[in-house]
């Protein structure tokens, strides 16, 4: 025991009228919904780099936070670790999801660092031995490191896209190793901030060949989980190559990949590209590539991806409405990819934080299920296209050409009349059940 949040108890489902801050409201985990347990549904993951890493900074203040695992010795790396799954036990969440440089020191060398983290991977299979959190997805940093600054794959130096490779091999095989759901590649400086300095096409076929590599290294392995992109648009480099859901079908269609990969989509990268997390969520559903989230919210204020905790129902539920509609996560899981406010320095934070968190993903879960359950919605939506159903309108899709088509607008003269969109109505429904 590291002590470190000692007098915290572990979080039980007290129900809506519980006073305790320290209970779930309405995250429970046995509860059945639309046929399945919460906890299934769900899938929540813990992000080790946020809650355990990331040391409170902002762009205009360093540290804020003491914790006492700070630093770069082995030691306080193990201390992380029992910390972090002290955490895991006390929230009773199924999974947790890490970078590399989130759990083990760098050392002077890719071989002693690499040494290092297998070292971190041995000490957290042990730990999974005695406690119940398993690994949603693990993923490389490939960004935080000057080594990085031009990218990863897309860096002009070769050097930097084989330091790359064998950074992802190693990641892949600790999730391997740890029985890993699912792999996760994020790039965040895979784009670039001037165009002066830029070859596009190259990047795009040099991030194209290294996806090729990692799916091709999967299978050599026998990992069964999914690999996953996560897109987001800028931030920290600009004109990412997987830049939203739409580009990066687009790109794995390009290299071949679209059967072999699919998305892990944030809240607040969906926000930063224009779109809503919904949109972001069906898109990849439509396209057959929905695979997992990363829940958090922006600041709708600020512009940036400020990584918060979810507070918002309403928005939430639009989200699982889609993930229901989709058949539900296989693989992926809700995994918080949220930080605390900086001036939330206590142990207390850290767990009421993702205590919230689970309560408004459950609320929004059962909400979502009842409106899908209902069916007045789909009902809805499926008479808007009724049209499509019929034999005429689905050989003209199947096989109509533009001679044809016009042939029959001639002939039968044709004269389509507007209907409503209804969208109010249905608001008003949907706002019944959130
Ligand atoms: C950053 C990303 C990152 C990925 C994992 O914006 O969300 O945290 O989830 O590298
Ligand atoms: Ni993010
Ligand atoms: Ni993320």
């Amino acid at each position: 025991m590291t002590g470190y949040f000692n007098g915290i108890p572990a979080i039980r489902y007290e129900g809506p009228e519980s006073e305790n801050d320290f209970a779930f409201r309405h995250y429970n985990p046995d509860e059945v919904v639309a046929g399945r347990r919460m906890e299934d549904h769900l899938r929540f993951a813990v992000a080790y780099w946020h809650s355990f890493a990331w040391p409170g900074g902002d762009p205009f203040g360093g540290q804020t936070f003491e914790r006492p695992w700070f630093g770069d010795t082995m030691e306080h790396a193990r201390l992380k670790a029992d910390a972090a799954f002290e955490m895991f036990d006390i929230l009773g969440v199924p999974y947790f999801c890490f970078h590399d440089a989130d759990v083990r020191p760098e050392a002077g060398s890719f071989a002693a660092s690499l040494k290092q983290f297998e070292a971190i991977v041995d000490h957290f299979g042990a730990k999974m031995q005695t406690h119940r959190a398993r690994l949603l997805w693990s993923t490389a940093n490939l960004f935080s490191h000057r080594r990085f600054m031009a990218g990863a794959a897309t860096n002009p130096d070769p050097e930097v896209f084989a330091w790359s490779a064998a950074t992802v091999k190693a990641c892949m095989d600790a999730t391997h190793r740890l029985g890993g759901q699912n792999y996760v590649l994020w790039g965040g400086r895979e784009g670039y901030e001037t165009l002066l300095n830029t070859d596009l096409g190259r990047e795009r076929h040099q991030a194209g060949r290294f996806l090729q590599m990692v799916v091709d290294y999967k299978h050599r392995i026998g990992f069964k989980g999914t690999i996953l992109i996560e897109p987001k648009p800028q931030e920290p480099s600009k004109h990412q190559y997987d830049y939203d859901v739409a580009t990066v079908y687009g790109f794995l269609k390009d290299f071949g990949l679209e059967q072999e990969v699919k998305v892990n989509i944030e809240q607040g990268h969906a926000i930063l590209a224009g779109h809503s997390f919904e949109h972001e969520i069906a898109l990849a559903a439509s396209l057959g590539i929905f695979g997992s989230i990363d829940m958090n919210r922006n600041d709708y204020q600020s512009g940036w991806d400020t990584d918060q905790f979810p507070d918002s129902v309403p928005e939430m539920a639009r989200a699982y409405y889609e993930i229901l509609r989709a058949g539900g996560f296989t693989t992926g899981g809700t995994n918080f990819d949220a930080k605390l406010r900086r001036q939330s320095l206590d142990p207390e934070d850290l767990i009421l934080a993702h205590v919230g968190a689970m309560d408004i993903c459950a609320r929004a879960l059962k909400a979502a299920a009842a409106l899908l359950q209902d069916g007045a919605l789909e009902r809805a939506r499926a008479e808007r296209y009724a049209g499509w159903d019929r034999p005429e309108a689905k050989s003209m899709l199947a096989t109509g050409t533009l001679e044809s088509i016009s042939a029959r607008v001639l002939e039968s003269g044709l004269d389509p009349k507007p209907r409503s969109g209804c969208q109010e109505r249905l608001e008003n429904l949907w706002n019944r059940f959130v």
